[in-house]
């Protein structure tokens, strides 16, 4: 059984392997293949209709299944992104000695750091690989851990996981990396040869895990599939014995339940929703005590008492999402207050939603429903996102990396650095 991990639980060896693994992907011509293969069957219905899930499944295996021809030791690690959800361009996977961050805007947005950045991709003609940050400096906010546990939560049906996983959380990330609207098309994540972008495989295989986990609550979703009345392109007689699209010999069937010979992985927790649970609950221990102090803690009344809540408020919430999320001595110092908040996740634009062929009314109803969780999380005085608290953490790393900085990197001994989310040793490059 392969296990695919979040990226940032890998130690650096295993990273620098997966990095090394990717690249050889590109030298022996697997990654063009595989976008010329996804941007010539768009039209085709991989996306907006019911096989969205199964064929986004099957394309990663394939990947997954490549990249082990290299290395065996290899799998199709994820992005957990919710952690990343209230400001992803200070994500640590989008930094030099990972995966590179934005493209050159003086230079056709090309990517200048990373491994990543000597790429010239073949579809749909020759280019470097793009990124072009929808604002400027600064990506859209993507969905938080909340958010996902909701839908997972939430959805009863195949037709109500898949449209969720299709829908603005998966499109969000996607368009964030191809400029000011989804015609730009200066950045490959955000256009329909997105599997040119090394990102494109964290992330499928996040919104993979999303569907996994939710299969994973009832033994029955293994064999669920379906079309929507939501899809204007779904047909009623889709079933799971249908061809995957374009693909040889293969039906849905064959990949829904990942753990079955022929697929055989699984995914390690990163632990996100296991945090969202810990961070309720310590909300709600603490209104009780404040409560059992005599304080009139109803929301939101609870500010007008005398004792306004603080950031001290959140000291046990944060110690115990920590704990989950294995960060070392967070604290708020580097937020100010607004930060402090669920940030809410940004709209994904018309163009987007016209390109994936997915329905407006569809995509509105997630924005409002996502926008409603937010501001309800955000009016209890007491509740504070573990997407915050990893917020905190990273800038607190980001701060001690600049200022460990030596003016010269002359150092050749391998480091210990505590990276965010998980102890990392990383490698001093020469
Ligand atoms: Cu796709």
């Amino acid at each position: 059984m392969v296990e695919r991990k979040e990226i940032r639980q890998l130690s650096s060896r295993e990273l620098r392997a997966y990095i090394n693994g990717v690249n050889k992907l590109k030298e022996n011509g697997v990654i063009d293949q595989l976008a010329r293969k996804h941007y010539t069957n768009v039209n085709n219905g991989i996306h907006g209709t019911a096989q969205f899930l199964p064929w986004h499944r099957n394309f990663i295996k394939v990947f997954e299944n490549e990249l082990r021809k290299i290395d065996s030791s290899l799998a199709a690690h994820y992005w957990d992104w919710t952690l990343d959800a209230q400001s992803p361009e200070t994500s640590i996977l989008l930094t030099e000695d990972y995966f590179g961050g934005n493209g050159d805007p003086n230079d056709g947005h090309c990517l200048r750091e990373s491994i990543f950045s000597t790429w010239e991709l073949e579809v749909p003609k020759r280019h470097c690989l793009q990124r072009d940050y929808r604002r400027g400096d600064r990506l859209p906010k993507y969905w938080g851990p909340e958010a996902v546990a909701e839908l997972i939560n939430d959805s009863r049906t195949y037709e109500e996981i898949s449209l969720g996983c299709e829908s603005n959380m998966h499109g969000i990330v996607h368009l964030g990396f191809n400029g000011k609207n989804s015609r730009s098309r200066t950045g490959d994540m955000g256009t329909m040869y997105s599997p040119n972008d090394p990102l494109f495989y964290l992330h499928h295989s996040m919104i993979d895990k999303i569907w996994y986990d939710w299969q994973l609550i009832e033994e029955k979703r293994f064999r669920m599939y379906g079309p929507s009345s939501e899809r204007k392109r779904d047909t009623p007689d889709m079933s799971s014995r249908d061809m995957l699209i374009d693909i040889d010999h293969m039906t849905v069937a064959d990949v829904l339940d990942p753990r079955k010979d022929g697929m055989c992985y699984t995914y390690q927790d990163s632990g996100s929703y296991t945090a969202v649970e810990v961070a309720r609950r310590a909300a709600s221990a603490y209104r009780e005590r404040e409560r059992k102090r005599g304080y009139d803690v109803g929301t939101p009344g609870y500010s007008n008492t005398t004792t306004r809540p603080d950031r001290s408020h959140f000291n046990y919430a944060i110690k115990a999402i920590s704990e989950v999320l294995c960060l070392k001595d967070v604290n708020l110092d580097l937020l100010d207050d607004s930060e402090l908040k669920i940030a809410l996740p940004d709209p994904v634009d018309d163009q987007w939603i016209e390109m994936n062929c997915l329905e407006k009314s569809v995509i509105e109803h997630y924005q409002k429903a996502i926008e409603k969780m937010a501001c309800d999380l955000n009016e209890d005085p007491f509740y504070i996102s573990p997407a915050v608290v990893f917020h905190a953490s990273r800038l607190q790393d980001i701060k001690l990396k600049n200022q460990t900085k030596k003016p010269k990197e002359t150092c050749e001994d391998d480091i210990e650095m505590q990276q965010t989310g998980y102890a990392i040793k990383q490698e001093r490059r020469l």
